[in-house]
């Protein structure tokens, strides 16, 4: 099989990159040290995380000559993510560190003051003058995760040879991906974009992109404008999977009704609705934006370096191109021989596994009780902060679990409250919802207001909204939740629990700002799929991405 070098430099999830790049039937092998990199043929870069920590690694280990020498030497060369953004010559998110300079200009962040950054989700990669650039398609989305971008002004780049795609995100056009001569640029994550990722992947390992590009005459950007999608992100659709092991010893994907998973009759055995793999797969088969993981009971009597979860990400990621979260368990622990493990570190084997992101749910909790008590202070210590420093915001979710509590008035309690469309058994009209912990069984004095705006403070790139309330009640997602939550903080809100059928997708998304929805128990006892929740979602004018087989 043709071989296709990367550049193994920093931490993050390049499983995924590598089961794409075998996908198309090619071979990874690694670039280690700068001496290595003029054996490469075909250079791949990948990139998550923070631009000062990717250029100043890459950089210390004596990679930038070697990379720039690939570059001029005309050999083919693609940057990811951070990959990209390391070829312009700086960014706002480290000023002092400077970049590859391939392409002279500074990236900037978005701003957020209107909208949720990380940008994350599926938008455009839309090139008028060459709509099929690297075999993008203006009918595709592809996968984004960043705070920090190149803001597209037309005919910039252009002047200086390069061919653009962008994307829209609120008001702001950002440069999604840029091609000229041998190389290839993208700021989202063809890897996790599905079958219009992988054809950007393959274009570039045959050569015919870089081919077509080169016999490509620019168009007049007027001639294919209609081509130029006007919307941004799409609604995103994610499917959950609460994985444990049931009783007879095996790992199953489960279901509760407000997170009690056993059934009703007498036994009350674990109810089980498949196998992990095999649904997660099928999810994406019908379209699902995202696939989640909550390993529920976090098989606290395992090895390790044995978790079943790490087996199940590994093996899901082969088949499955669309990002990939794991909850569960994420937390420092001390292994069963005695030895410590950080949360970090049990992190980056989930991310080596295949995981794109991290969901930490009761951990999260604690730290904020503590950041608050400490007077607001951050110690740089915590699950959340080490993950993200390492890895990105983008990369760390906390999943919230939270309860409804009423009130008769406002001043009943200290927390953040809010009046209520459905009042309480007593007639309360007012509510508040307090965290809990250990899957809902230890409720605390701690708001999701207080909670999300903690962990927002460290570094949370994403908030996975449960509610135990609403949990498998097939009642519609609790709006009145989402909102709070929504007005708090600025990072991104997945609204979860109480889906049971394609309308309540569209009065979420309606009816309040979520930034994405997920679904967990009408997908997996049959009564929908993914697919029809989407064209449901369609036939309402809301913008999806609609699966490329
Ligand atoms: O505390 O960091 O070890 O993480 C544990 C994780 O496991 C948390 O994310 C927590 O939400 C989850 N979890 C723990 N116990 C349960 C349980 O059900 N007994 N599941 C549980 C949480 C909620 C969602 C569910 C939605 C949608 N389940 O996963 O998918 O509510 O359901 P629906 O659409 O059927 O209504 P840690």
């Amino acid at each position: 099989m043709p071989k296709v070098y990367l550049l193994d430099y920093v931490a993050g999830n390049v499983r995924s990159l590598v089961n794409a790049i075998e996908k198309c039937g090619y071979v990874v092998e690694w670039i280690r040290s700068p001496e290595d990199v003029p054996k490469a043929e075909k250079l791949i870069l990948p990139g998550v995380g923070h631009f000062g920590h990717c250029l100043s690694q890459l950089s210390a280990a004596g990679f930038l000559p070697a990379i720039r020498a690939h570059i001029d030497a005309g050999k083919p060369f693609m940057g990811i993510c951070v990959g990209l953004q390391a070829l312009f010559s700086s960014s706002a998110e480290d000023a002092d560190c400077p970049g590859i300079c391939l392409i002279p200009g500074s990236l900037d962040r978005f701003d957020d003051s209107v909208k949720a950054v990380p940008h994350i989700g599926w938008n455009n990669a839309s090139c008028p003058t060459n709509p099929t650039l690297y075999g993008l398609s203006p009918d595709s989305k592809y996968y984004y995760v960043h705070s920090y971008k190149y803001p597209y002004v037309k005919g910039e780049l252009e002047s200086h040879g390069w061919a653009v795609a962008t994307g829209t995100y609120g008001t702001e056009t950002f440069v999604g991906a840029v091609a000229k001569g041998n190389v290839l640029a993208t700021q989202f994550h063809p890897e996790k974009s599905g079958v219009a990722g992988l054809r950007v992947i393959r274009s570039f390992l045959d050569g015919s992109g870089a081919k077509a590009l080169a016999e490509h005459l620019p168009q007049e950007s007027n001639i294919a404008a209609e081509l130029v999608p006007k919307d941004g992100l799409t609604r995103r659709v994610i499917a959950c999977l609460d994985v444990r092991t049931n009783d007879q010893g095996d790992l199953v994907v489960t279901k509760g009704d407000q997170y009690d998973v056993r059934e009703k009759g007498s036994d009350r055995n674990v109810r089980n609705l498949g196998k992990p793999v095999e649904m997660a797969k099928k999810y994406y088969e019908q379209g699902a934006d995202e696939v989640t993981f909550l390993n529920i009971t976090s098989f606290r009597d395992c090895p390790v370096a044995d978790l079943p979860m790490l087996e199940i990400l590994r093996r899901t990621s082969e088949t499955v191109f669309v990002p990939l979260t794991i909850g569960g368990g994420i937390r420092d622990t001390v292994d069963v021989d005695g030895t410590k493990v950080s949360a970090l570190e049990i992190a980056t084997m989930y991310f080596k596994s295949g995981a794109d992101k991290v969901s930490i749910g009761s951990d999260a909790v604690i730290a904020a009780e503590e950041y608050y008590n400490a007077g607001k202070t951050l110690f740089g210590n915590t699950a959340i902060e080490q993950i993200s420093k390492a890895y990105g915001n983008q990369a760390v979710v906390v999943s919230i679990d939270p309860k409804r509590v009423y009130v008769p008035k406002q001043e009943a309690t200290r927390h953040a409250t809010l009046k209520t469309k459905f009042p309480g058994p007593k007639g309360e009209e007012y509510c508040w919802y307090a965290c809990t912990i250990k899957g809902g069984r230890e409720t605390r004095d701690l708001d999701v207001v207080e909670l999300t705006q903690a962990v927002e403070a460290m570094g949370a790139g994403e908030i996975l909204l449960n509610c135990i309330d609403k949990d498998g009640t097939n009642s519609g997602f609790d709006l009145e939740l989402i909102n709070q939550v929504k007005g708090a903080v600025r990072i991104p809100v997945i609204a979860s629990s109480g889906a049971g059928n394609p309308g309540h997708f569209d009065e979420v998304f309606r009816e309040t700002t979520t930034d994405a929805a997920l679904g967990a128990g009408m997908f997996h006892r049959g009564e929908y799929t993914v697919q029809q929740v989407k064209d449901y979602l369609a036939g309402k004018k809301l913008v999806v991405r609609k699966f490329e087989g």
